[in-house]
């Protein structure tokens, strides 16, 4: 029998990682798109290089999209690119748009050329509900976006829905909300509460900065959402679905478990910094998923305690793991010694002379 073939953009991040896993166990010839950079960005998906095939297209570029759809003839696109972080979305509202509202339409238009008959996921966001009505939020509410990704992703939702009924294509948006796992990156508020306590765990730091401790969420596990993705284009009538754990903590919450479990007190450690604050808050957010568990039978498998304990745990073996590296290359190489036990004369005339002197 001809192998399922899949198209996933966005395969270098952390939900492209774990779809790209679950589609190649699932026996899915599995290709992923990655835009040309000086420097490989491969580090979530270098366990899978050999397994999936990497081919070379950007959202911005519309020819690529076409020639990619043409030369792969995928059954499934999976459209998880885009520029994800709220912050940068403030200081680059015009490129942020590019990526993750257009870059939409530009797919959307390269399958309704190429084959309208691919099915197409697109990774929307509970950000697009903002400063929510009600709570909790289900595919009925209404969205308010509170800063320029939402309200790019609100377009790239429409978009879908528009492709689904102008042209019959299968386009289904999935309404996800925040979901993590030792693979976020380091600048999303939960990495960056398991990265800070691990490092004061080892020593590494004194403080961890936060922002707004007291926004809300309804955090779940990556892998468990990568599976609704999944579930979603194999249902018989494309429809959209809010994925989430139906719990919502605030950012407190979340550290002060991270750091218990790291047997530390949270009070000791955290220091409000205000320039983390957003022009626009979105302050609290609380999904429904009650469609998604009785039409997909899907429900997260992982609590928000366990996910905690995950991410804390993942950060400390990492950072161990460089640090045992580091000390034993230290012993061997006068340079590192310098640099690694003396940081205050890391200075380039040390480096030097230690270089000479070897
Ligand atoms: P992520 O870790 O930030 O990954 C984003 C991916 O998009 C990276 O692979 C990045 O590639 C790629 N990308 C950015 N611009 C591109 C372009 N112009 N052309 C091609 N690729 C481009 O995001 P994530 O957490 O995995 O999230 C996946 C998707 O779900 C995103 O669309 C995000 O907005 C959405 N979403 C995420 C959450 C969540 O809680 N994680 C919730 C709802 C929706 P590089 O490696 O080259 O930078
Ligand atoms: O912030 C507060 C911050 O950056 C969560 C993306 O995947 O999920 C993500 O967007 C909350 C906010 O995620 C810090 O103000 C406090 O209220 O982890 P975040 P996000 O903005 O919710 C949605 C669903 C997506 O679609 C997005 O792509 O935490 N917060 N202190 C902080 N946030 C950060 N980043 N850093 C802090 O130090």
């Amino acid at each position: 029998m001809k192998k399922r073939t899949a198209l996933i953009t966005g395969i270098t991040g952390q939900d492209g990682s774990y779809l790209a896993e679950l589609l190649f166990e699932k026996g899915y010839r599995v290709f992923g798109m990655v835009r040309r950079s000086s420097t490989e960005t491969f580090e979530r998906i270098a366990h899978l290089i050999g397994h999936i095939e990497l081919v070379q297209g950007d959202l911005l570029d519309q020819l690529s999209l076409i020639n990619l759809l043409r030369q792969i003839r995928p059954r499934e696109v999976y459209n998880l690119a885009s520029q994800s972080f709220v912050p940068t979305s403030f200081e680059q509202p015009v490129l942020t748009g590019e990526f993750t509202a257009l870059g939409v339409t530009r797919m959307l238009e390269a399958i309704k050329l190429v084959d309208r008959s691919i099915r197409f996921y697109q990774a929307s966001s509970s950000e697009m509900f903002g400063q929510v009505s009600e709570s909790p939020q289900n595919e009925k509410t209404p969205f308010y976006p509170r800063n320029p990704y939402a309200v790019a992703k609100l377009y790239g939702h429409w978009i879908t829905v528009n492709y689904r009924e102008s042209y019959g294509i299968f386009a289904v948006s999935g309404i996800l909300f925040n979901h993590e796992s030792p693979r976020r990156g380091k600048e999303f508020v939960t990495r960056r509460i398991s990265d800070g306590v691990a490092r004061i765990k080892l020593g590494l730091a004194k403080k961890l900065a936060l922002g707004n401790l007291e926004a809300k969420r309804d955090w779940g596990f990556a892998g468990d959402y990568t599976q609704a993705m999944w579930l979603m284009l194999q249902q018989k009538r494309p429809r959209d679905f809010v994925i989430a754990t139906g719990q919502t903590h605030s950012v407190r919450e979340f550290a002060a478990l991270a750091f218990k479990t790291a047997g530390l007190h949270w009070r000791r450690y955290v220091v409000e910094d205000r320039t983390l604050f957003r022009p626009a808050e979105v302050h609290l957010l609380c999904g429904d998923a009650s469609k998604a568990r009785r039409v997909l039978g899907w429900k997260p498998k992982v609590s928000f305690e366990e996910l905690v304990k995950m991410m804390v745990e993942a950060d400390l073996e990492r950072l161990r793991h460089c640090e045992s590296r580091r000390s034993a290359a230290g012993r061997s190489n006068p340079v590192s010694e310098i640099a690694f036990r003396h940081p205050k004369r890391r200075t380039r005339r040390a480096l030097w002379r230690a270089l000479r002197s070897q």
